[in-house]
């Protein structure tokens, strides 16, 4: 049999009934979230606000004239995307940053996402527009997660077709390799004109991160910070994943220092 091309799927599933929400919870909740790990409980909220308001602070700092601010938030935010929820994200910090230096004078802004997972709310939300432009590293969503964004073959539509560029790389990936599609991206901020960086800072690229499948180290995070910093745009950068605990710290700090 032939296999059904992915991008297909919708067109045969058929619309969905939007205008019945159904009674059952787990039902309803499916409307909203896109996947099953991504727990909502009473401190949630608090949680994900607070984490939005950290990083309109750190975009507001940049705005101030600071050439960079941390938004050390919990929860991450780039999975989330205007209607939904999942990936354990629930408001899109990232985007909400890049919106506040739209909002506030900025007329083009730039996300580069160098998390290992595809930024796919961050994505969605810009995807039709030319304003914000969004540039991603991250492991081929064929095999990794959140699988059904991330090619290659996305770079946004209407207004902001062009303005959208993911660089999917597979498993294994070492700094070598990592570094030429951070080139990459870069570049194209370049050539777009950004007046101002959203850096999606997630660490899950390191070595031993236990959810991930790339070869980075904790020398290697100095010379990606010592990079982007070179690209001398002001930064706000949002904090994302991370789950090697020991190392995290060390490795967002030398990011951090790449910059001071
Ligand atoms: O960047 N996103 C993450 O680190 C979360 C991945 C969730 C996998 N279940
Ligand atoms: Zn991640």
């Amino acid at each position: 049999m032939d296999s059904v091309p992915l991008k297909h799927l919708s067109q045969i599933r058929g619309p969905l009934h939007t205008d019945q929400e159904p009674d059952n919870f787990s039902a309803r909740l499916g409307l909203y979230c896109f996947d099953s790990g991504t727990p909502l409980t009473a401190g949630t909220w608090h949680a994900a606000r607070s984490g939005a308001d950290c990083a309109l602070s750190a975009a507001a700092a940049v705005l101030a004239g600071d050439r960079v601010a941390f938004a050390l938030t919990r929860p991450p935010g780039h999975h989330a995307g205007a209607g939904y929820f999942g990936g354990y994200c629930f408001v899109n910090n990232a985007a909400v940053a890049a919106q506040h230096l739209r909002d506030q004078g900025l007329d083009r802004v730039a996300v580069l996402d160098v998390d290992y997972h595809h930024g796919n709310g961050t994505q969605s939300i810009f995807y039709d527009r030319a304003d914000v432009f969004f540039a991603s590293i991250h492991g081929d969503p064929r095999t990794e997660y959140p699988f059904y964004l991330g090619h290659a073959d996305e770079r946004g539509a209407g207004a902001g077709l062009g303005a959208n560029l993911n660089l999917p790389l597979a498993r294994g990936t070492d700094y070598a390799a990592w570094s030429q599609a951070l080139e990459e991206g870069l570049r194209a901020v370049t050539d777009y004109g950004a007046q101002a960086l959203v850096l999606s800072l997630g660490v899950d690229t390191f070595a031993q991160d236990p959810i991930s499948g790339f070869k980075l180290h904790s020398e290697d995070f100095l010379r990606m910070g010592e990079r982007i910093a070179k690209a001398g745009l002001p930064t706000a950068i949002v904090f994302e994943g991370g789950y090697a605990v020991e190392a995290v710290g060390v490795n967002v700090a030398n990011v951090l220092q790449a910059f001071a």
